[in-house]
């Protein structure tokens, strides 16, 4: 049984995107727990959250966060599990803003970050970093690696199949 994955998202206005991370942790068996929780608006609860989640039996934080996007950084400051930060589209700069914000961390905090709105990448990455320690999830893991390679090679097919009705 592997450890539990913490979903924090700046605002529920994220919802949207983040529906793929929820939906790709319960595809590969992990549970989860989420929360709307902002490290502008309610930081002291920000903290609170990191600074609890390992004991709380987390593994991971997968953290999501559109704007001038401080979350994921923040988060990873009060906690030294894995910090997975989801860039957020929206906004003037369309996301490129909580791009920069999430991945520009300092030396000694880092924060694994996706592309913006990579809700589902969020969920694979932690599937694979608890899969370290949880065989069960590493063959699920593997399952879902194969399909996706069976599903290009579907791809491939119909392709050649196309090109045939051209000639
Ligand atoms: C960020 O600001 C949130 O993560 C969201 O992407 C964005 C807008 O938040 P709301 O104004 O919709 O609550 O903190």
């Amino acid at each position: 049984m592997s450890k539990r994955v913490l979903v924090v998202m700046g605002s529920d206005s994220d919802f949207p995107v983040m529906e793929s991370c929820f939906r790709m942790l319960q595809d590969l068996g992990l549970s989860y727990e989420a929360q709307v929780c902002s490290a502008h608006r309610t930081p002291d609860a920000a903290a609170e959250l990191a600074k609890t989640a390992r004991d709380n039996g987390f593994g991971v934080v997968i953290a999501a966060a559109g704007l001038a996007a401080h979350l994921p950084g923040v988060l990873a400051a009060y906690t030294i599990l894995p910090v997975i930060g989801v860039p957020i589209r929206g906004g003037a700069l369309n996301g490129q803003d909580a791009l920069y914000a999430i991945v520009q961390m300092p030396a000694g905090i880092p924060v694994a970050t996706v592309a913006i709105d990579g809700a589902a990448n969020a969920a694979v990455l932690a599937a694979q970093i608890l899969a370290g320690a949880d065989e069960e999830l590493a063959e699920r893991l593997t399952k879902y690696k194969e399909n996706l390679a069976a599903a290009v090679a579907a791809r491939n097919e119909r392709l050649q199949d196309k090109l045939k009705e051209l000639r």
